[in-house]
């Protein structure tokens, strides 16, 4: 059984060798010294870094976002996410006869603009992009100043499928 021990022995210095506190640490020290070496030279994708927005700038909002200036007083499902755009109907709609308007500030030039909410009628209510901003909305027993409202009431189909924000013009500052 001599040999049994020899091999036992010699396995278990080299075990003792391999796993000491010592040579862990070399180990070790060996990685962090080649990663500390490596990784500054390493290449790096810095596009998207590069794409993001210049401090304080703003990301621009587009029309299917409820934060698009135009929608500052809309009330309801956005055409615009509909199958129609900003200012016009989904296929199979129709634009409502009567509306209610809005003034909404453009932050690009800092004007203020009429903006008439017409819905779009004829479908079943959309479902996608419900907003809701009440920018001067008024209490609903002022039906002409009040958004919450069906503008499909004076079509043949009184059927709510979304709304559009049509450009009227620039708003007259008061005097
Ligand atoms: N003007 C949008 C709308 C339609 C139906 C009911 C409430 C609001």
């Amino acid at each position: 059984m001599k040999w049994f021990d020899a091999f036992f022995e010699q396995s278990s210095r080299k075990a003792a060798q391999r796993v000491s506190r010592r040579s862990s640490l070399v180990r070790l020290g060996r990685v962090l010294v080649g990663t500390a070496l490596v990784l500054p030279v390493l290449p790096f994708d810095r596009v998207a870094g590069a794409a993001e927005p210049a401090h304080g700038k703003k990301k621009e909002v587009d029309d299917n976002q409820c934060e698009y200036w135009r929608y500052c007083a809309l009330d309801g499902f956005l055409c615009s996410c509909c199958g129609g755009s900003v200012s016009s109907c989904p296929p199979g709609t129709e634009m409502s006869k009567v509306a209610w308007i809005g003034t909404c500030r453009n932050p690009k030039d800092g004007k203020d603009y009429l903006v008439s909410y017409n819905d779009c009628c004829g479908k079943t209510s959309c479902g996608r992009c419900l907003c809701n901003f009440n920018l001067g909305d008024r209490p609903a027993y002022r039906m002409g100043l009040h958004n919450d409202i069906n503008w499909c009431m004076a079509n043949t189909s009184s059927m709510f499928h979304c709304t559009t924000a049509v450009l009227v013009g620039e708003a007259e500052k008061a005097s």
